[in-house]
C-alpha cells in the first residue's frame, strides 16, 4: 500500500487572488487543497508521514541559483519597496518582462526596482509571491525528497502531497502556479540515489513544460505527458506538441500526447497506455508520476472529461511497469472531488 508524505508548511502559500488578463480573479491553487487531499488519504487508510527537511542542494541540482534566491527574498524586498504603500499591493506581481526579443541582443541588466525584478524569473501574471510562498514551495520539495528517500530505501509506492505544484517551473523561470519543480527535483534525486534511468509520467491536464524543458536534452530521464492540446488554445500554449521528442542525446526521450478538449476516459486511458509502452521501451529503474488530477470532468481549469475510473485505470497501468514510484501532487482544483481522484489513482497503483 502507498504511504503519503506531507508538511503543514505547504499551506503557507496563500494565492488568494491571481491576475489574469488584467483582472484579479480568485486563486484556484489554495491551501484548502491540502486539507481535502489529507482527508481523503486518511479515509482511504493511507499512512501519513511528515516530511524531513533538506538543504537546498537537490533544488540547486535542477534550478538556477539566482531564481531560487529570488523566490527566497522577493516578498521581503517587495514589502520594503514603496509599492505596498503606494498602491496597496502586498503580493509580488510582475508587470515588466525583459524577453529575449525585447533585449534583441543588448546585454541587459538585473533590474533595480522590485516591480521590475518581479518579472525577471516569472513568465506569467498569475503566479504571485506572498509572505509564505518560499516556505511552502520549499516544504513541497521536502515532501518530494522524503518520498524519494523512502523509495530508495525500498518502498514501492510513495505519494508526496506537494503544494504549490511544480511541473510548469523551468530551470530559471516560474509560472503556471508553480515555483519549484518538485517532480524534476525528485527525478534528479533518484538519479543521484543510484537510478541510472528514471521516467517521469505527467498526468496533469496541462503539459509540464518545466519538467519537459529540464530534461529535453538528456537521455537519463524520460518525460511522457498526456494533456489538453496547447494547439487548441490551452496553457502552456507554446509547448507540449506531439513533435517535441527531445534533442541531441535526449532525442526520443520525450513523449507528448496532446488530446482534444472534451476528451474523456477512452482517449485519455489510451494515451496513458501509449506512454506506458514508451516507458517500457526506455527501461528505467524508477518512476516519478506528476499526479495532477485536473483532467477530471468537473475540474474548473481544464476541458478534459476524465473520471475516477480513468485515474484508477492509470494507476493500474503504471503499476504494471513494476517500478518503484514516487507520486508527486500537481494540479487539481475541484475541492470536493480532488481527494477521491488522488486516492483512486493510488488505489489503482497499489491494488
Ligand atoms: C499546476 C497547474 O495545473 N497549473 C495550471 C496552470 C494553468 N493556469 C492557466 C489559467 C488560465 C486562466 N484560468 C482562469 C479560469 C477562469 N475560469
Ligand atoms: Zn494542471
Amino acid at each position: 500500500m502507498t504511504v503519503a508524505v506531507w508538511s503543514s508548511d505547504t499551506r503557507r502559500h496563500e494565492a488568494e487572488g491571481e491576475v489574469w488578463v488584467g483582472v484579479v480573479i480568485p486563486g484556484t491553487e489554495t491551501p484548502a487543497r491540502v486539507d481535502t487531499i489529507l482527508d481523503a488519504l486518511v479515509a482511504a487508510g493511507v499512512d501519513l508521514v511528515e516530511s524531513s527537511t533538506y538543504d537546498d542542494s537537490a533544488i540547486l541540482a535542477v534550478h538556477e541559483p539566482a531564481m531560487v534566491e529570488h523566490l527566497r527574498t522577493a516578498h521581503a524586498d517587495w514589502m520594503a519597496s514603496s509599492i505596498p504603500e503606494e498602491v496597496g499591493q502586498d503580493r509580488v506581481v510582475p508587470y515588466f518582462f525583459a524577453t529575449a526579443a525585447m533585449l534583441d541582443g543588448l546585454p541587459g541588466r538585473s533590474p533595480v526596482a522590485a516591480q521590475a525584478r518581479a518579472g525577471q524569473f516569472c513568465y506569467d501574471t498569475m503566479t504571485l509571491v506572498g509572505p509564505g510562498t518560499w516556505e511552502a514551495a520549499k516544504a513541497a520539495t521536502d515532501c518530494a525528497l522524503t518520498a524519494v528517500e523512502m523509495a530508495l530505501r525500498g518502498e514501492r509506492s510513495v505519494y508526496a502531497l506537494c503544494r504549490p505544484p511544480g511541473h510548469h517551473a523551468t530551470r530559471s523561470a516560474f509560472g503556471g502556479s508553480c515555483y519549484l519543480n518538485n517532480a524534476a527535483i525528485a527525478a534528479q534525486a533518484l538519479r543521484s540515489g543510484g537510478h541510472d534511468r528514471v521516467s517521469v509520467v505527467d498526468l496533469d491536464a496541462h503539459h509540464g513544460n518545466g519538467t519537459a524543458a529540464i530534461f529535453y536534452h538528456r537521455d537519463d530521464v524520460f518525460y511522457g505527458s498526456v494533456h489538453v492540446d496547447p494547439g487548441a488554445g490551452w496553457f502552456p500554449h507554446v509547448v507540449g506538441f506531439a513533435d517535441e521528442t527531445g534533442v541531441g542525446v535526449g532525442a526520443g526521450s520525450t513523449t507528448n500526447v496532446p488530446l482534444a478538449p472534451g476528451s474523456g476516459d477512452a482517449e485519455w486511458v489510451a494515451a496513458v497506455e501509449r506512454i506506458v509502452a514508451s516507458v517500457s521501451t526506455y527501461q528505467p529503474t524508477a518512476l516519478v508520476v506528476s499526479l495532477g488530477v485536473d483532467a477530471a470532468a468537473d475540474d474548473p481549469e481544464s476541458p478534459l472529461q476524465v473520471t475516477v475510473d480513468g485515474y484508477h485505470r492509470a494507476g493500474e497501468l503504471l503499476a504494471g511497469l513494476g517500478l518503484p514510484a514516487v507520486h508527486v501532487q500537481e494540479g487539481g482544483y475541484h475541492l470536493s472531488s480532488l481527494g477521491g481522484l488522488v486516492t483512486a489513482f493510488l488505489d489503482g497503483f497499489g491494488g
